[in-house]
């Protein structure tokens, strides 16, 4: 197989030579992390006072970690290092407890985010000859504009389609002789079983390849929609706090996803004691964004669980590969693509005065999509409130097919 590269020369730089180049970006990183008002504390307190306290990367462990609450607590500016009207777009993830985690990007933020973007999407073979069609949800959400950028950087025509709609989904593909789609792995099962229920058949579109990312799915998962759709799917992980899409993709050989460490520096450490752990044991991923200038983040706690590969791709290329990921160190599911933490559901039930303090989350699969059910206790006062709209009757007799009910000698009817 030849393997095609959208930055050659970057793809395939020799580990010294990248590790140098990751080390001068770095610092500048660390730089640019002292103009916000959070790091300027954060890195302050552990001694870090200019970039020079960076001598090399491993001197990166210096610096203390950034994690999910510390994004909420400095929002919405707290971690902003550029004057605000040089921001030319803000994306957002829903937080722990409602308050979002808001993302930054300049105009130079945007085209190296596009550039990763398009660079992933190139390793997998495409070209300016496809059609893509983004089956995925646009608007805060970063895999919808961070695909559909990176699919015009490649010179594709891109559908921006949105996700949903099956139908329509099916309508465009068969007009615009599709060749490429992105989607969740779930919706891209759900677009196979509907493709079958509407007996659309699969030589009426031209579709050989998929991108699928933004949740957890299994090697078995990726077959199942490679033989049923036969398509190539390759597998893609991002996340907001890292731009988005485009972090780690995998190549034509399709065994495992290549981090691009020009982009982001990546660790990954014992979740427990933060240490970090060598290649090819499993741990949490940290990563530290060096493409970024307007909201610096340095070694986050993704709290994705993952491993490096120890040996090089067949590709040629040098930036390392991660094994897809294997879970999460916290309680965030992801269903249908959409994050959500149960302290979240919890903040909603609290603030139901009918509702009592203990409730059940059920995730159960609904065909191919995922189905979230929320059981909860009900208070007291949930039986005070529904007696005030029930009129008391004590006199009258209770009819067989009434609603009526006897409670405690008296009879109760629903208005
Ligand atoms: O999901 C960004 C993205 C968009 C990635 C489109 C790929 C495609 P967030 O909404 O911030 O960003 O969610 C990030 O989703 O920490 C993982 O837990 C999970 N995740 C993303 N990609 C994968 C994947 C986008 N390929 C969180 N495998 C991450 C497993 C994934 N989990």
């Amino acid at each position: 197989m030849t393997y095609q590269y959208w930055n050659q020369k970057m793809e395939t730089l020799p580990r010294p030579e990248l590790e140098a180049f990751q080390l001068a970006q770095l610092k500048t990183a660390v730089s640019q992390a002292l103009r916000t008002p959070f790091y300027k504390e954060r890195l302050g307190k552990a001694g870090i006072v200019n970039a020079d306290a960076i001598k090399s990367l491993a001197d990166i462990r210096k610096i203390p970690f950034t994690t999910k609450h510390d994004l909420r607590d400095g929002f919405p500016y707290g971690f902003l290092s550029i004057p605000r009207d040089e921001v030319v777009r803000l994306h957002a993830s829903s937080g722990t407890t409602g308050t979002p985690t808001t993302i930054y990007f300049n105009r130079e933020d945007l085209s190296r985010w596009t550039s990763f973007v398009a660079r992933s999407i190139y390793a997998t073979g495409c070209n300016k000859a496809d059609v893509f069609q983004n089956m995925i949800t646009y608007g805060l959400f970063t895999g919808g504009l961070g695909f559909h950028a990176g699919g015009e950087e490649v010179g594709m025509l891109v559908i921006p389609s949105g996700s949903g709609n099956t139908t329509r989904q099916f309508k465009l593909m068969q007009d615009f002789g599709t060749t490429v789609v992105h989607a969740t792995p779930s919706f891209l099962l759900h677009v196979e079983s509907k493709m079958r229920e509407e007996g659309i058949s699969r030589d009426s579109i031209k579709l050989r390849k998929a991108f699928a990312g933004a949740e957890p799915y299994s090697e078995d998962t990726r077959r199942r929609i490679e033989e049923l759709l036969k398509i190539d799917v390759y597998n893609s992980y991002g996340l907001s706090e890292m731009n988005g899409p485009g972090v780690a993709f995998e190549c034509q050989a399709k065994n495992g996803l290549h981090l691009w460490e020009d982009g982001y520096i990546a660790e990954i450490v014992d979740p427990d004691t933060l240490e970090p752990l060598p290649d090819g044991e499993t741990g949490e991923l940290v990563l530290t964004c060096l493409c970024r200038e307007a909201t610096p983040m340095l070694r986050y706690r993704t709290r994705d669980l993952s491993s490096f590969y120890t040996e090089p791709c067949v590709c040629g290329r040098t930036h390392r590969r991660l094994h897809r990921i294997t879970g999460r160190t916290d309680d965030m599911l992801i269903i249908n693509g959409v994050n959500l933490f149960p302290s979240q559901i919890e903040e909603v039930i609290m603030s139901m005065s009918e509702a009592g303090n203990n409730y059940l989350i059920v995730v159960e699969k609904e065909g191919v999509l995922d189905r979230l059910t929320v059981k909860t206790e009900v208070g007291e006062d949930i039986f005070m409130d529904d007696s005030r709209q029930r009129q008391v009757r004590t006199s009258s007799p209770v009819s067989p097919s009434g609603r009526g009910s006897r409670v405690s000698g008296s009879t109760i009817s629903a208005m």
